[in-house]
């Protein structure tokens, strides 16, 4: 850690803003005093939460339309892990990548990874992407992949999947994460039931090479690239394929793929109820998979996410989710757009730790509306930037990230480095 960004630039700037964050700490003491809640133990949780950046996140992102890209853009995984280091340097909370492949492919998976950990990171979960065609492959996705007609073309895509198992594995992570694009653009074009057949199918291969100690996580969307129909369209049909293919393989949630007003929470317990939920992709969105910044939109949403999973959690009945961010950044400098949502999210997070479960158990069980929704708010409403804010600085990370980030001039000392990354075409990456 502090390989991207010195600790000793970290330490000056936290300078001028100690005054400040001892008074507001302060304050925040003052007014948690009155929850019966022990701060250092609420310190501690706080400290031991994580959430992986995604390496296709600190690329800037495309429309249908067109893409903008900034300066001093990181053309390849190395240079992403570098401006991930930088969140991390910065923020503390983000100490793991989630890798792309075939984006983030590379001849030495060792050599990478051992650079990846020289800036104290480490890999998460490696998504496949079986939505675009690769160089080499025969035939096409353009119609399908794991759910293709054709079983040669299936057969590409279960081994693109088994590769990327591969890859992983020499990179440390643990797990997979499987979102298709398959589906259908019109009426007729697909067969509903034989597609989720064949989906099952191919996924029992994949699920076939995973290592003992991995997870499988499956990706629901409701649309998009597909309009009409989505072959994994929903969180109920995630689950059901989740139980088919066995214990290894669990639901993940990303927060933009539910049709509008979706109640997101909801779906969290129930998965939670059901045991099936492995993990989430953090975003925010208006209308669809907008991959906007975390709690950029409805923060209020992503407290009431975390405030079943704390809920759940304090009945002994989470373990092992998998946090992790999905966005894409078309017009902000996609560091400063991450250290936002890593923002948002522990925020969120640390709210849902001042909730008091026990009394909204007993305003619950009498039908008390207005006590419930109270004790939900009172929690929502204390400003816990100060606590957050204390944790970083304690830890030697930024007080105020983005000011420390700006003052480093990053993008422009890079983009004398890197190459320029040209074009204006679209596309995520
Ligand atoms: C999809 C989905 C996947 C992500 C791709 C880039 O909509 O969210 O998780 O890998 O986008
Ligand atoms: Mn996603
Ligand atoms: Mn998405």
């Amino acid at each position: 850690m502090f390989k991207a960004v010195k600790k000793d630039i970290i330490f000056n700037a936290n300078k001028s803003f100690t005054g400040i964050l001892d008074k507001d700490y302060e304050y925040f003491c003052n007014r948690i005093s009155r929850l019966n809640i022990n701060i250092e133990s609420l310190k501690e949780k706080i400290s031991s939460f994580n959430v992986a950046l995604p390496s296709w996140g600190v690329g800037t992102g495309g429309t249908r339309f067109a893409r903008f890209p900034g300066i001093g853009e990181p053309q390849n995984i190395f240079e992403k892990i570098e401006d991930c280091a930088v969140i991390n340097d910065l923020v503390g909370i983000t100490s793991s990548v989630s890798p792309h492949f075939p984006w983030d492919d590379v001849d030495d998976y060792p050599a990478l990874r051992q650079f990846t950990e020289s800036y104290g990171i480490n890999f998460d979960i490696v998504n496949s992407n079986t939505f675009q065609d690769p160089a080499e492959i025969k035939g096409s996705f353009k119609y399908g992949s794991l759910t293709h007609i054709d079983q040669s073309v299936r057969e590409q895509a279960v081994k693109m999947n088994i590769d990327c198992i591969e890859k992983g594995k020499a990179l440390g992570s643990k797990g997979l994460t499987v979102w298709i694009a398959d589906g259908g653009n019109f009426p007729g074009q697909q067969n509903f039931a034989t597609s989720l057949d064949r989906y099952l199918s191919s996924m029992q291969l994949i699920y076939k090479k995973l290592p003992e100690d991995w997870m499988m996580l499956l990706e629901h969307k409701p649309y998009e690239p597909a309009f009409y129909s989505t072959v994994i369209n929903d969180w109920g049909t995630s689950y059901i394929c989740a139980k088919e293919l066995g214990e290894k393989a669990m639901c993940l949630v990303d927060l933009g793929h539910h049709l509008p007003n979706t109640n997101i929470e909801m779906i969290v317990s129930r998965l939670i109820g059901l045991k099936k939920l492995g993990g989430f992709h953090f975003n925010d969105s208006k209308f669809g998979d907008d991959d906007l910044d975390s709690g950029s939109i409805n923060p209020f949403e992503l407290f009431l996410i975390f405030n079943e999973l704390t809920n759940a959690n304090k009945l002994g009945k989470l373990k092992n989710i998998a946090y992790m961010i999905d966005q894409s950044h078309n017009v902000t400098d996609p560091i400063e757009s991450l250290i936002l949502s890593s923002n948002e999210i522990i925020n969120a997070y640390a709210k849902s730790l001042l909730v008091d479960y026990e009394s909204l158990r007993d305003a619950q069980n009498c039908n008390d509306i207005i006590k419930s929704s109270q004790i939900l708010k009172e929690a929502y409403s204390i400003d816990v930037n100060p606590l957050c804010q204390m944790i970083r600085r304690e830890k030697e990370h930024a007080i105020d990230p983005i000011n420390v980030y700006r003052s480093l001039n990053y993008k422009e000392n890079k983009s004398k480095v890197r190459k320029d990354s040209g074009g204006s075409s679209s596309g995520i990456v």
